[in-house]
Formats: structure tokens, sequence, C-alpha cells
């Protein structure tokens, strides 16, 4: 297989409800769709990258940037080109693992669809449904919060995650718990706090959750581990773990008892399968987060949520907790779970008229 050309496409698409986090609000999602024309078909990549840097340094003009001038080249001079090349390629460039992630992605769905295999099943899947959360956003009042987290209670969400910040902690935790005793609940804080709030977090024992997610800063790993010996709930990174090494470390240091996997976060789904596989073998559970990712990402989530090690609910909804229309087909959950596509490849298509509704700007690129 060989890479001929490719198409950058960047869309903007209302999100269904405003989603803040300690990092800020998005009202929208800008989006890189990336279309790559192989000599055996195409296939289809979406970049995770935020407008701005916040959740990691990566941000999406700069992903297109590095994908344009430095990784599609690399790539494109393969002739032999399989999803494990590309990723060796682009290997050559430090950093950047949001854009890499985009470029596998396309490159490994091209290649599936040509050999009539799924994601699911090359990664590995070992379930065809997935058990879905949600990640609900820091809200303006207690109530409006309630109001917000009755509604996915009702609709059947396997778990619920709260968004934390300084401020927005242990009130709303507080008023979820006492309203649903019985709800597997979690909160994430996306590095807003540092050791210094230790005593502050360790009040959050009171209320059962399932996990705290991120709550120091990216590179405070020997501070989380710290942290853990002080908290009675299990402590999870997300920002953190970069790469299958990163997530070792951490492991080995105690800084985490769970691993969030985004494919976007450590440069693709081949490094997110090493990661489950490094905890796996020391028995850490992981679960699959999200990025408010289209049915597109949400496709390839769906198959990397389905590994075995995969024992939590995912951040994976139905495309209309985050979009009134996805560019796919929707994704729907039926009794809390979702099914793993198992088409070729991501098994499931852009719908051209939507896709082109949403474009904001193209660029294509030919050998
Ligand atoms: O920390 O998991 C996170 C969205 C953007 C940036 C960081 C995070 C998130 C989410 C979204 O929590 C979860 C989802 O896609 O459903
Ligand atoms: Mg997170």
């Amino acid at each position: 297989m060989k890479l001929e050309r490719v198409e950058l496409r960047r869309i903007g698409i209302p999100l269904a409800t405003p989603f803040r986090t300690s990092l800020g609000l998005e009202l929208d999602r800008d989006i890189l769709i990336l279309r790559a024309d192989t000599s055996e078909g195409p296939g289809w990549g979406e970049c995770v990258a935020m407008p701005e840097p916040g959740y990691s340094e990566e941000y999406l003009d700069g992903a297109a940037h590095v994908i344009q001038r430095f990784l599609l080249p690399a790539v494109a001079a393969l002739d032999d080109l399989t999803p494990a090349r590309a990723a060796a390629a682009m290997a050559a460039f430090p950093g950047n693992p949001m854009a890499k992630a985009t470029v596998e992605m396309a490159v490994m769905d091209a290649w599936l669809r040509a050999r009539r295999s799924s994601y699911a099943d090359h990664l590995g899947a070992v379930r065809s449904t997935v058990e879905s959360g949600v990640s609900v956003g820091i809200a303006d009042t207690i109530d409006q919060l309630l109001a917000e987290v009755s509604g996915y209670v009702d609709q059947g969400y396997r778990r619920i995650k709260l968004k934390i910040e300084p401020g927005w902690d242990l009130e709303p935790v507080r008023a979820i718990r006492e309203r649903f005793p019985d709800i597997a609940l979690q909160a994430d804080a996306n590095a807003a706090y540092t050791f210094a709030d230790a005593r502050h977090l360790a009040a959050l024992d009171a209320f059962d959750l399932v996990m705290l997610e991120q709550p120091l800063g990216t590179a405070d790993v020997r501070d989380h581990a710290a942290l853990a010996r002080m908290l009675r709930t299990p402590i999870c990174l997300d920002e953190s773990i970069t790469s299958a090494r990163s997530a070792a470390d951490a492991i080995a240091l105690g800084a985490c008892a769970i691993v969030n996997i985004k494919a976007g976060r450590v440069g693709g789904y081949l490094e997110a399968r090493r990661i489950h596989d490094v905890c796996a073998a020391h028995s850490v559970p992981v679960w699959c987060g999200g990025m408010l990712e289209t049915g597109l990402g949400q496709a390839a989530n769906l198959a990397l949520a389905a590994l075995p090690g995969f024992t939590m609910p995912a951040d994976i909804a139905p495309s209309a907790r985050y979009f009134a229309t996805d560019v796919t087909a929707p994704i729907t959950m039926s009794e809390g779970r979702i099914a793993v596509p198992d088409g070729p490849g991501l098994g499931l298509d852009p719908i051209p008229e939507i896709l082109e509704g949403y474009t904001t700007d193209v660029v294509t690129i030919t050998r």
C-alpha cells in the first residue's frame, strides 16, 4: 500500500450541551478530519486536539501544520505502507501524539478496509458492546447539575463522571451522591490541583467515588504517588500517561491504580494497545477516555474499549450527547451499552453532505 493523496478538512460542529472543565468552556467542536487516499482505497482519521493548548501542549492549528509539514512526507515516502510502519516513520519526530494518531488512524482504516478486517478484530477486541459513561461539565449551579445528571441517570448511563476544579468539588460531588446513593460516580480535575490541596482532596473519600482522575499536574507523577497514599479513593491518570513506558513508570511509583487510555494522547491506537498490555500485566484496570469525538473517532474508541483489560465504563456516549447531527450514522446506546462496529476498518463512514455542511476549510495534498 502507498499513500497517494490526503485531504485535510476542518469542520465546526455545535455541541449539543456546552462543556466546561477546569481547562475552559467549549461551545462547539472544531475538528480536523483527515482522508487518506491510498493505492488500496480510502481511510479516515480524526484529530482530537482542541483549538487551544490546555489539556496538553498540542492545539489544532499546530497539529494540522505538523501533519502537513513533517508527518505526511515521512509516511508518503513508504512503499510498503502499514499502520505499524507509518507509526515507526512518524516516531522520528518527538511529541505531537495527537497529530501522529490522526495519520495512524487513517492509514489503519484504509489498510483494514482493503483487508476486509475491522478495527475491533485487528486490535484484539473480545466484546461486541461497551459500557457507556458520561462526562458531565461544570455547571452554573448545583440545581442545574442535579437536573442534568438526573437526565443522564434516566438515560441509563453506567457511570457518571463529574468535572471538578477548586471551588466546584466537594459540594457538587456531595449533592450528586446524596441524590443518587447507588450510582457509579467519579470525578475528573484535569490537573487543576497541586499537592498542597491533598487534605482538601482527601475529603472526597466520604463520597465513595470509583476514582479521582488526574487531580494534579501532568508532570506531577511523584506527587500523585504521595497523594494516592493519603486517599482511599483510587487515583486514575489521564494527562500524565503519554506512552506505555510512562504507564509502566507511573504504576511502579504507585501514582495510579487505574489508567484512562486515549489514543490521541499517546500517539495512536497501536501505542494505546501497548498501554493496555502493560496495565494488564500489572493487573491495573483501564478504561477508554474521550475527547468529544465524532462518530469516526468514537468508532475507533469503541474497538479499543472492547479489549479485555478495559473493565470500566468508557467516556463513549451516543452521538446525541455530543452533537444534534453527527458526521456518521448516529451512535446509539441501549441499556447503557454501545455496539462495537464490526464492518471493515472503522465500520462507519462519514456522510459526505453532512461533512460538507460542517466544513470550514479543506486542503488537498497530492504527491
Ligand atoms: O479529561 O477526559 C478528559 C474532553 C476534552 C478534554 C479532556 C477530557 C474530556 C472529556 C470528554 O472528559 C469525555 C467524552 O468525550 O465523552
Ligand atoms: Mg480526563
